[in-house]
């Protein structure tokens, strides 16, 4: 398993950390998946790999933009 953080642009309030924690959740093979407002991030374990188009995806899909993986 391993812990992943990538960027995500235009959350404004905690409303948009529910989306986005929500749409990560949803993607079979992450779990605790944590998003930080303040610096913009999702953070998320994957229990099998997960392709980084997909959470890119799902992250566009509700209107946010994904950024690079720290
Ligand atoms: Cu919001």
């Amino acid at each position: 398993m391993r812990t992943r953080t990538i960027e995500v642009k235009g959350m404004s309030c905690n409303h948009c950390v529910q989306s986005v924690t929500r749409a990560l959740s949803g993607i079979e093979g992450l779990t605790n998946v944590k998003v930080d407002l303040t610096f913009g991030t999702a953070t998320y374990d994957e229990t099998k790999p997960v392709a980084d188009d997909v959470v890119k995806a799902a992250i566009e899909r509700i209107g946010f933009t994904a950024g690079n993986y720290r």
